[in-house]
């Protein structure tokens, strides 16, 4: 990434909405060399989108004075419209002191894997050239696997987007991080263990009293034991294995890691409601400066 970035005229960091800054890599700042960078929150239609202005107040202190929220599933909002008029004005306004003989412009897609950077250079191209797909899409992370691929998605101006695989390794700062990245399915599955995200997400939910996987799952009520609500999805959704016993007798029991598959495959397409996961990092933001009793009650418990 770093060889192509002298012919990069403006970077477009694409990441997931419903984890605004968990992830996101800020050593990459040092790669982009001062270049016009705007950040595109993907997956809108996943997220809970009622602390928006907070979130893009908190990128705007951080950093990211642009920032859009786009939905490449539906694009509801029209937004793909809008970002590549944004881009060329930014591209505009900064010079391209070192690129000012070349016509064409150089936009650099990046972001970690399936936050749906090749989904927006898709949707992009499509709006202006009405093309079909010209960047592979996948459900699970790394599907985008070739260095790097320069597609054209207008012709006047003409730009090209290059669209990288996830060569941005997530930042994990910490274990609720990775929790958060595994469940947003920018880590493979398997390198966290379905049956241990489907239980950060049950965590998750509860403790925003969340409850909608109760109904949803045809619970009788909450449960905070992962058992307790991945055996009788099993069962409801015929998702049993076959064990051979040390006697040699064959048992039939729960599969869990499937059932901790639908958990997560739920959640993923907003069955179990629109996510904020990131909002704990917008609280500390609204904790009043200096705490009142009710305040100082509400930190303690
Ligand atoms: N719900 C939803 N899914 C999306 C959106 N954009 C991409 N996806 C899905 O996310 C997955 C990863 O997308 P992809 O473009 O391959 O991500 P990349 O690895 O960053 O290039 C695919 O299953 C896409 O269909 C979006 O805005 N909303
Ligand atoms: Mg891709």
């Amino acid at each position: 990434m770093q060889a192509v970035m002298k012919n990069v005229d403006c970077i477009i960091e694409v990441h997931d909405s419903r984890i605004p800054f968990s992830g996101r890599n800020s050593e990459f700042e040092y790669t982009i060399g001062g270049r016009p960078k705007i950040l595109i929150l993907n997956k809108a239609d996943l997220a809970d989108m009622s602390c928006r202005k907070q979130v893009v107040d908190k990128l705007k202190r951080d950093g990211c004075s642009r920032v859009l929220f786009s939905d490449c599933k539906h694009d509801s909002t029209n937004i793909i419209k809008k970002i590549l008029p944004s881009i060329q004005e930014l591209i505009h306004d900064a010079g391209r002191y070192h690129r000012a003989e070349n016509r064409d412009y150089n936009v650099l897609v990046c972001g970690v894997p399936n936050v749906g950077k090749s989904s927006l250079t898709n949707a992009i191209r499509h709006k202006y050239l009405r093309a079909g797909k010209a960047t592979q899409v996948g459900p699970t992370a790394g599907v985008t696997r070739s260095v790097l691929e320069k597609i054209r998605v207008c012709d006047e101006p003409l730009t090209y987007i290059l669209d990288t695989p996830g060569v941005l390794a997530p930042n994990v700062r910490n274990v609720e991080v990775g929790m958060k990245l595994a469940l947003c399915a920018t880590l493979q599955d398997h390198l966290v263990g379905e049956t241990i995200i489907a239980d950060y997400l049950l965590y998750w939910m509860n403790r925003h009293r969340r409850f909608e996987y109760v109904e949803h799952f045809g619970l009788k009520e909450p449960t905070d034991n992962i058992t307790e609500l991945l055996v009788p999805i099993a069962i409801h959704s015929n998702k049993i294995q076959k064990i051979r016993t040390s006697e040699g007798r064959y048992e039939y029991k729960p599969n869990i890691s499937q059932a901790a598959r639908v958990v997560m495959a739920a959640f993923r397409t907003g069955k179990l409601g629109k996510f904020m996961l990131d909002d704990d990092a917008l609280d500390s933001l609204s904790e009043p400066a200096v705490a009142d009793n009710a305040g100082d009650a509400r930190h303690r418990s």
